[in-house]
């Protein structure tokens, strides 16, 4: 169902005055643009947001089926088959919801989801994903960016990374009883990795609240790295001055990097990196360097050698 803001529907009617205030800033930026997206009147996946905006950070590739999207997913929290995530995920209860923002910021917070997705007027973002595994798809996210949040809390000088942790709930997460991972999940990236306009915190996809196999409510997306880093279910938001030791590393400080950007030329330790299946396509693609997103990245790693710093 489409939930519609009546035309008349004035801002201030829907959102507490502190947002938006805050609100009001971003949509000066954006005359003749869409209103700010409208909530759905129930969190469950399948419902539609309304008055999302479109990004000029989209691809126009054809996005991936939403089927595939929603089947073949990575979750280990359910379990580490393809098919778990979306038979098992379903008993993970979304609402209520806290993400806490902690560590090195000027203004500790903790937000209730639907307040966070209030803040920033909705985008989509068509991005092209790329799995260590080998895999990619296209996938319409619905999201912030995530800077959008973090000017929100202010990072203090000090701060040089940004951990992302994920909920562990053995109750109904049955894959956190395995120790395939080391829980809860937790991913990093540097301050300026986060702030950069590609990094966005998605709620939705393909229009619609996000179904939990892809990390209801609250996930990470970073197009020019591997799927890995985009940790799902996310519950607290920690800035820091080290580097994070992430739940990848930990399983395989030989496999998996801190940074884990796309780079056809670093392989992994047991399979090549160089080339790409497309869900639902036959013949393998070329791998690009940052997955396509050199011309908007390559300058956070100037100097820096991508060999040893994978
Ligand atoms: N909390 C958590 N986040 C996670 C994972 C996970 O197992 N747990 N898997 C990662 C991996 S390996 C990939 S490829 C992507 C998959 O996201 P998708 O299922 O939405 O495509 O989620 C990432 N985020
Ligand atoms: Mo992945």
């Amino acid at each position: 169902m489409l939930i519609q803001l009546p035309a008349d529907t004035v801002p201030s009617e829907i959102t507490p005055r502190a947002v938006f205030d805050k609100r009001r800033e971003f949509l000066k930026g954006l005359a003749g643009t869409a209103l700010a997206a409208a909530l759905p009147k129930s969190a469950c996946a399948g419902e539609k947001f309304s008055a999302t905006l479109k990004s000029p950070w989209s691809t126009t590739e054809t996005p991936t089926p939403y089927k595939s999207v929603t089947t073949y997913n990575n979750f280990y929290e359910f379990g580490t088959e393809k098919t778990d995530p979306a038979q098992l995920a379903q008993r993970m209860k979304t609402r209520p919801w806290q993400i806490s923002i902690e560590g090195l910021v000027k203004h500790q917070k903790s937000f209730a989801i639907d307040d966070l997705i209030k803040m920033a007027p909705l985008e989509e973002r068509i991005y092209r994903m790329r799995c260590v595994e080998g895999w990619s798809m296209v996938i319409p996210w619905l999201g912030l960016p995530l800077a959008t949040l973090l000017k929100h809390v202010e990072p203090q000088g000090a701060t040089k990374y940004v951990e992302f942790i994920s909920a562990a709930d053995p109750k109904t997460m049955p894959g956190v009883a395995s120790a395939v991972l080391d829980w809860p999940y937790l991913e990093g990236l540097r301050l300026d990795e986060a702030m950069h306009p590609l990094t966005i915190l998605a709620v939705g996809l393909y229009g619609e609240v996000l179904p939990n196999q892809n990390g209801a409510p609250l996930r990470l997306v970073v197009p020019w790295k591997y799927g890995f880093k985009g940790a799902k279910s996310i519950v607290k938001i920690r800035l820091t001055d080290r580097e994070p030791w992430t739940a990848w590393m930990k399983a395989g400080p030989r496999e998996y990097g801190f940074y884990s950007n796309v780079n056809p030329a670093v392989d992994h330790p047991r399979w090549s990196q160089a080339t790409e299946r497309r869900i639902g396509e036959f013949a393998k693609r070329r791998t690009l360097p940052f997955n396509g997103y050199a011309e908007q990245v390559a300058g956070l790693y100037t100097g820096m050698d991508l060999q040893k710093f994978f």
